[in-house]
């Protein structure tokens, strides 16, 4: 027996076309909106959203050269570089964040891939924020598939790689990594049975094309990323974005939408780029369907709204954090 439309339309699919996701996002405004809603539902309580909080445990000094990151040592942006901090030392600030109701701890380093000693430190920091009882990410760069077991080995739910933007606007922003580089990390990753959290940036100087084209890429892997990061450009005095056209927000909840119907099941985090957004247009973007945040008064090395602003503002919506992540 044929599914019924309506279930086929929350089901995950991997074969979207470009066309389709162009023809998502020239919908009227309150139509993208309806379905969007109408997907989320279908697969999450729409007055949760999951709290993860990211440290970065080694800073700057990067040898990649994105063209947005305060962290590359292409980018004359004025940052410190710093060595990878000690377990202890990472271990203190994950408590602090699990006593403030964050479910999930995000390490992020500044590598074009871990060292094979540095990747020892990183999984007894996972091990630690596992016995803490919290869910754990890392975003290390490059990935062998040995590297990926050995994190995996070591307890760790969730790897971030990002894809950035379209395969075609890629060059324009990174030259020091292929396109398929990341997509053969992606790979290694789910292959050694950690959940991938991989989404891309918005708002630097790409076309309208570009974004359907991010999407196409994430929503037609394999499987859905479980995580799916949506960031907004924080534009940085230094590198080659600083001076990218800032989105309109409207198309900003546009990407949301999108990535929210194409893939359905995947938490979608509203990233990097709240500290300048409104309440209106965060509140907007969990109606089109994310369901994810970072909390914490800096992201990596950016602001971010802190906890206190972040519970009024779930107050103001009432909206309430997931107490556990929905996948495990
Ligand atoms: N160095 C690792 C890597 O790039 O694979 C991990 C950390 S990196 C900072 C993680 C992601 O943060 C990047 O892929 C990018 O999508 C996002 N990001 C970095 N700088 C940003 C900025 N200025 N604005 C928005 N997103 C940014
Ligand atoms: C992701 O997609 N965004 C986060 C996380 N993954 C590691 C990082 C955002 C960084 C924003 C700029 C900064 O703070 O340096
Ligand atoms: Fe390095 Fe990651 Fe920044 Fe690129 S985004 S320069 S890989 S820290």
């Amino acid at each position: 027996m044929n599914a019924p439309a309506r279930d086929l339309a929350f089901t995950p699919r991997s074969d979207w076309s470009r066309e389709e996701i162009a023809a998502l996002f020239a919908l009227p405004f309150p139509e993208l909106m309806f379905r969007a809603q109408s997907v989320h539902r279908s697969h999450f309580d729409p007055t949760q959203v999951q709290i993860s909080q990211l440290l970065s445990i080694k800073t700057g000094g990067c040898p990649e050269d994105c063209g947005y990151c305060s962290q590359s040592v292409h980018n004359k942006t004025g940052l410190k570089a710093t060595k990878l901090m000690e377990v202890e030392a990472v271990l203190a600030d994950a408590r602090a964040a699990k006593a403030s109701g964050v479910s999930r701890f995000c390490m992020g380093a500044a590598w074009r891939g871990p060292k094979d000693k540095d990747l020892d430190t990183v999984c007894a920091m996972v091990e630690g924020v596992k016995a803490l009882g919290m869910e754990t990410c890392v975003t290390l760069g490059m990935l062998t598939g040995d590297q990926a077991m050995r994190l995996k080995q070591s307890g760790l739910d969730y790897y971030n790689h990002n894809l950035d933007t379209s395969p075609e606007y890629y060059r324009h922003i990174i030259s020091t990594r292929t396109y398929e580089e990341r997509l053969d990390t992606l790979e290694n990753v789910r292959d050694a049975g950690i959940a991938v959290c991989c989404g891309g940036i918005v708002g630097m100087g790409e076309s309208a094309e570009d974004r359907v084209g991010l999407i196409h890429a994430l929503a037609t892997l394999p499987t859905h990323p479980e995580s799916v990061p949506i960031n907004a450009l924080v534009q940085i005095e230094g590198t080659p974005q600083a001076l990218a056209q800032p989105l309109d927000p409207i198309t900003f909840v546009r990407v949301i939408a999108v990535s929210r119907i194409t893939m359905p099941k995947s938490v979608v985090r509203l990233t990097a780029g709240r500290e300048e957004m409104s309440d209106e247009t965060q509140a907007l973007c969990f109606l089109a369907g994310a369901n994810s945040i970072f909390t914490g008064a800096k992201l990596l090395t950016t602001p971010n709204p802190g906890a206190d602003s972040d519970q009024a503002l779930f107050a103001r919506l009432g909206l309430t954090p997931m107490s556990e992540g929905p996948h495990g």
